[in-house]
């Protein structure tokens, strides 16, 4: 017989076991754009506690437009080994240059990251951090619809060892830690420098070299390393995203093992 209990006590009992298994992860990804779901996806490949938390219905970032919203994105031929991981196809533009479907891109990284063993919450908005002698000790987390309503509701924390900002253009972990602390980040002026204009062969070589810690705790991938760092925009090519990620999961591999 069925009984609408069993429903709602089936969602419930297994949304709480994931939940309280990310109240102490090994890593707290911010953002389920293309280079957290990377990063998540190897992490937990390789048996870390790994919670992305987006603050959007649906994961994926900026994936899913495309270009201009013509659905496919490219990614040079060094990243076609992240795609051939999550069982991604593409087409071949020419020796160096793949083009991908971007809604399979999409679905391709998060069921990718999910399968690996990556615990992915949706509507959760990380509006701020845990921050104390001087390092990064987790995130504080809302109901997205509470904070979109404006409703005084007061938030809760999870902890990790290590965070992970990975919210594209708008680097608002790294932005939230440097305007409400009087802190240094590891830039050249402490501070965030700010995104530059597209130039897309040193923008993709730079988001994977600022893939990178910037503070005790916290480090950053994806476009956030533009943000961050000062590095330029690149526009509908995915290589450097993918890279990113897969770089952030082998720096934290052996950041996890010392902390
Ligand atoms: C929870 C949050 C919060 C928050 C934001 O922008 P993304 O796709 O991230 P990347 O860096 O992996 O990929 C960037 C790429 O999509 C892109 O924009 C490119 C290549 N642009 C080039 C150009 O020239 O414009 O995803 C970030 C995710 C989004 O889903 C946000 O909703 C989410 O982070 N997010 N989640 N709490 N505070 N802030």
């Amino acid at each position: 017989m069925m009984r609408e209990l069993h429903i709602t006590k089936g969602i419930l009992e297994h949304h709480m076991k994931d939940f309280m298994d990310s109240l102490s992860s090994d890593v707290v990804i911010v953002g389920a754009g293309p280079s957290g779901l990377v990063a998540a996806g190897y992490l937990a490949q390789d048996g870390l506690n790994v919670t992305v938390l987006e603050k959007k219905l649906a994961p994926g970032g900026g994936i899913w437009g495309g270009g201009m919203g013509y659905k496919y994105v490219i990614a040079q031929e060094e990243a076609r080994c992240v795609l051939d991981d999550y069982n991604i196809f593409y087409r071949r533009v020419d020796e160096n240059f793949v083009a991908v479907d971007s809604i399979a891109m999409a679905s391709g990284l998060i069921f990718g990251a999910a399968q690996k063993g990556a615990k992915i919450f949706n509507l959760i908005t990380v509006e701020d951090l845990m921050v104390s002698e001087g390092r990064v000790r987790g995130v504080v987390v809302n109901n997205t619809f509470a904070l979109m309503n404006g409703f005084p509701i007061d938030p809760v924390t999870l902890e990790a060892k290590a965070v992970v900002d990975a919210t594209g253009h708008s680097h608002d972990i790294v932005k939230t830690l440097s305007d409400k602390n009087d802190i240094k980040l590891f830039t050249p002026t402490g501070k965030p420098i700010g995104e530059r204009s597209l130039f897309a062969e040193p923008a993709e070589k730079a988001v994977v070299e600022n893939t990178k810690e910037v503070y005790p705790g916290l480090f950053v991938c994806g476009m956030s390393t533009a943000a961050v760092f000062g590095g330029y925009r690149m526009g509908p090519i995915f290589g450097g995203m993918l890279l990113s990620g897969k770089k952030l999961a082998g720096l934290l591999k052996e950041y996890v093992k010392k902390h």
